[in-house]
């Protein structure tokens, strides 16, 4: 089949999930142009349950992109999460008064809805299915992205691409094998989570219990969403809505289990819980933003508070070489991006580390857990560390 048709842009985007979108608008906004390719189809990608919570930075960034209308209306603000253990204690990650800025709950399902309204409120072109991505020439001047739909072959040619294709995307495994360094940790467990049109608990909670790690969180006053730490192989299907609530409740102090509301599940999935992160981030003119270069266990919230960060610093780059010639930016994106985001694949390890339970662990190990508890309970030093990378790193500028 022959290339039948051929368009000029500035930044190729793969991928339309959170990163992608959100670098479409920002682009947009300071006229570069640019596309976006999604191989899912538009309904797909609206109906994924993701994240939750937003970090402040995350939040402002948003509101700078034009996109923080709805958010500053339905988004609640709340001062941060508990943690509860040992069926008794409880203690509060105050992130208002240890590092001086709150949390939001929002989800990243309305986060895309938003970023998909205001592409087209402005004209941006999001293609939805598109098939056999396919990145050419990234180590050159003059990139382009190949793709299908509906039987037709397209090339976009393009100044820069941005990868933004998630874990699975094809834009990481097209920079050589050997220009990658890759650094992966899978965790023993996955998470059980639930969507319930229920009305939620007022606070975030933690739970490190002898029956596993459970979660309550929210989405909005009727929409409420819940976790378990379950095995990798947990068949869905095992899982009717009484078992889960059930259990839920079993891993929380009886007040707070009893003060659950509980109705039918909307959603209903298992993810399985991994670290990974590849650098560089960039490789000639392909930069990579969010999950397609790496993933955190959930535990910490931080996957998508990462890509809105390296969407931030990306498109400041983008925006500098493009319009003004100014390449400092993008030739230290990948250092930039990454100290951010080791930081929080850091964190994220650690609160997995000490809030699960992990199938070998000994007595010794579940002591120095309650004992790390017990000590952030009461530091206010360990407190205010854990206080200030729960609620985001500051982002970075050159020095
Ligand atoms: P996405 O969302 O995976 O989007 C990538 C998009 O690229 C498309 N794609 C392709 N398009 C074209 N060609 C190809 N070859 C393509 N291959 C893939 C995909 O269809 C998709 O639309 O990545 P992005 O944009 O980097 O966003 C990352 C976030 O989605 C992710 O980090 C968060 O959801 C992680 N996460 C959380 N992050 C938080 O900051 N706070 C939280 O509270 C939080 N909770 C969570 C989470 C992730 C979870 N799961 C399901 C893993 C809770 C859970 C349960
Ligand atoms: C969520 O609301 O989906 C959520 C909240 C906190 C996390 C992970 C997910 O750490």
């Amino acid at each position: 089949m022959g290339i039948e048709d051929i368009v000029k842009t500035g930044v190729a985007i793969v991928g339309g999930g959170p990163a992608g979108l959100l670098l479409s608008q920002r682009l947009h906004l300071e006229g570069v142009d640019n596309v976006v390719l999604e191989c899912r189809s538009r309904e797909h990608v609206l109906g994924r349950v993701r994240a939750g919570v937003l970090e402040w930075g995350s939040v402002e960034v948003l509101r700078d992109s034009d996109v923080g209308g709805r958010l500053d209306i339905d988004g609640h603000e709340h001062d941060g999460a508990d943690i509860v253990w040992g069926g008794e204690h409880r203690l509060t990650i105050d992130t208002k008064k240890y590092a001086d800025r709150p949390m939001m709950a929002y989800g990243q399902t309305n986060i895309t809805e938003d970023l998909y309204a205001a592409r087209a409120a402005m004209g941006g072109i999001v293609v939805d299915e598109a098939e056999r991505v396919t990145l050419h020439d990234i180590d050159t001047h003059h990139p382009s992205v190949g793709y299908t739909k509906n039987g037709d072959s397209h090339r976009i040619d393009c100044v820069f691409i941005a990868g933004c294709d998630g874990f699975h995307g094809v834009s990481r495994q097209s920079i050589p094998r050997t220009e990658r360094r890759e650094f992966e940790k899978e965790y023993p467990f996955g998470w059980l989570g639930i969507l319930s049109e229920t009305p939620p608990l007022p606070d975030l909670i933690y739970a490190n219990s002898e029956r596993g790690f459970a979660l309550c969180s929210m989405r909005n006053p009727m929409l409420s969403r819940y976790y378990i730490q379950c095995e990798l192989d947990t068949n869905l299907d095992d899982w009717p809505d009484e078992r889960f609530w059930e259990e839920l409740k079993l891993r929380f102090p009886r007040n707070i289990g009893d003060a659950i509301v509980t109705g039918a599940s909307i959603e209903k999935s298992i993810a399985p819980l991994r670290s990974f992160v590849s650098e560089p981030m960039s490789y000639g003119r392909l930069f990579l933003a969010g999950d397609a270069a790496h993933i955190v266990p959930p535990t910490g919230a931080k996957g998508l508070n990462l890509a809105i960060s390296d969407v931030f610093y990306l498109s400041r780059a983008l925006v500098a070489q493009i319009k003004h010639g100014d390449e400092r930016y993008l030739s230290s994106y990948s250092d930039m991006a990454l100290r951010r985001v080791w930081g929080a694949a850091r964190f994220s390890w650690w609160l997995t580390g000490l809030l699960h339970r992990f199938p070998a662990q000994g007595s010794f190990d579940l002591r120095a857990q309650q004992q790390e508890l017990s000590y952030l309970a009461s530091s206010d030093a360990h407190m205010r560390s854990v206080c200030e990378q729960y609620a985001g790193l500051p982002f970075e500028d050159l020095t």
